[in-house]
């Protein structure tokens, strides 16, 4: 069986992710389309490299993410760093002629995306951002309705991603806070995968008037290091927040449809609230990724003294039931939805087509960030051009 040979950039959260769904993925979708091989993982010092391959189960490891680059016999170069360092990465995997699958947002900005969509098309390699959440099967049961017509045209679309790991002002000021790592704060970070839902199931948004602000202006500081997502608590000197905690906007799509998305990581007692609701002139669709095995769906054409919300549990009757587990309800986690993520790319790979999100996709959500930070600033509706 063909093997595709990985470097993986960065050994957190993410590194963690995407090693256990390399491992796992043939233990789910079989035949494999190919086998992806842990070969090299790369992190900031040889000490964190070694730790990572190690307890990721990689060949080798390096200090120096350029040497996966340089390697020969790697095929896929995974960057899974914050996200000041994917454009140099993905740039430098690209004219190597890799492919590439990249954490998002895709950058800080949709300029810096630009230049990596670029350098992807030049190379014809693939690409794919890692926008998982599309990839939770009740999503994609969601889309597979709507394609179908299950919900006739689509007139609203509202999303939200609630967490509220932040909320404490004691949490440190890791590099999700800092705009020169980070690029935005909950925009960039949890706000960009409800646009991804949203672009997925309901279309192009062709514009946007928002509002972004910061809660906690200062936090202690934090030099360096992997972001332990507020279960650590650094304490002395107080360094500033330069990037917004909180964010909501109205947004139109090409279709016609309107919207609104929020995104926190303020709001205590919400820690994965990923919801989506999808108005059509037949029916509605609700999902909240706190419920993961579970679709709401209610149809106009059930009879009127039975119309309302019922749930369909996904299981294999369901887009990638194929692989997964064999009653529904049995329950699909985060890491399902990185073993999906690895399994689409390998397969776009093995039969040389375009994965899906790209980084088009990365670029255009991008420029959808940028616009709703822009129309904070503004206050005024924001049309996204490119
Ligand atoms: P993290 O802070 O847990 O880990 C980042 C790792 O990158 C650290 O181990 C750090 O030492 C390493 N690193 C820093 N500079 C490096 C360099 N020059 N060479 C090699 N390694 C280097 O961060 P996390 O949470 O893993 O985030 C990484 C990326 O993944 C970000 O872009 C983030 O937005 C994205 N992310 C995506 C998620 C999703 O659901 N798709 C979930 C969490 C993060
Ligand atoms: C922190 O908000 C975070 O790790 C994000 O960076 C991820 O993208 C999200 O999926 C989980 O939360």
């Amino acid at each position: 069986m063909r093997q595709l040979r990985v470097g993986l950039i960065g050994a957190g959260f993410m590194g963690k992710a995407h090693s256990m769904a390399y491992a796992s993925m043939p233990m789910f979708f079989w035949p494999a389309p190919a086998i992806p091989v842990r070969a090299v993982i790369a992190e900031a010092t040889e000490e964190l490299a070694a730790e990572g391959a190690a307890r990721f189960g990689f060949e080798s490891s390096t200090g120096d993410w350029r040497r996966v680059i340089d390697d020969p016999t790697i095929d896929i170069v995974d960057i899974a760093t914050p996200n000041h360092l994917h454009p140099e990465m993905a740039i430098a995997a690209a004219e190597a002629g890799k492919h590439i699958i990249c954490e998002k947002p895709l950058a800080r900005t949709a300029a810096e995306a630009k230049t990596m969509l670029d350098a992807v098309q030049k190379a014809g390699v693939v690409n794919m951002v890692a926008f998982n959440y599309r990839r939770t099967p009740a999503i994609a049961l969601a889309k597979k309705y709507i394609e179908e017509g299950a919900i006739g045209e689509i007139v609203n679309f509202r999303g939200t991603y609630l967490q509220d790991w932040s909320a404490d002002p004691e949490s440190p000021l890791s590099w999700r806070f800092q705009k020169e790592i980070a690029g935005s704060g909950a925009i960039g970070d949890i706000g960009t995968h409800v646009v991804d839902l949203a672009r997925y199931l309901a279309g192009e948004i062709t514009a946007v008037n928002g509002l972004a602000r910061t809660i906690v202006p200062e936090r202690p500081k934090q030099s360096g290091g992997r972001d332990a997502l507020g279960t650590s608590r650094s304490g002395g000197e107080l360094g500033p927040v330069d990037v917004d905690d909180e964010m909501l906007t109205m947004v139109r799509f090409a279709n016609g449809a309107v919207g609104s998305i929020e995104a926190t990581r303020n709001g205590y007692g919400r820690n994965n609230f990923i919801t989506v609701e999808v108005h059509g002139t037949r029916g509605s669709l609700y999902f909240n990724y706190e419920r993961r095995d579970e679709l709401q769906v209610c149809f106009a054409d059930d009879p009127g003294d039975r119309r309302g919300f019922r749930t369909v549990y996904t299981g294999p009757a369901h887009p990638y039931g194929e692989g997964l587990w064999p009653i529904p309800a049995l329950g699909i986690g985060y890491g399902e939805t990185k073993i999906i993520e690895a399994y689409d790319l390998v397969k776009c790979i093995v039969e040389g087509t375009e994965a899906d999100p790209n980084f088009h996709d990365g670029w255009r959500i991008s420029l959808i960030a940028d616009a709703i930070l822009a129309s904070s600033e503004s206050g005024n509706w924001i049309t996204i051009d490119g």
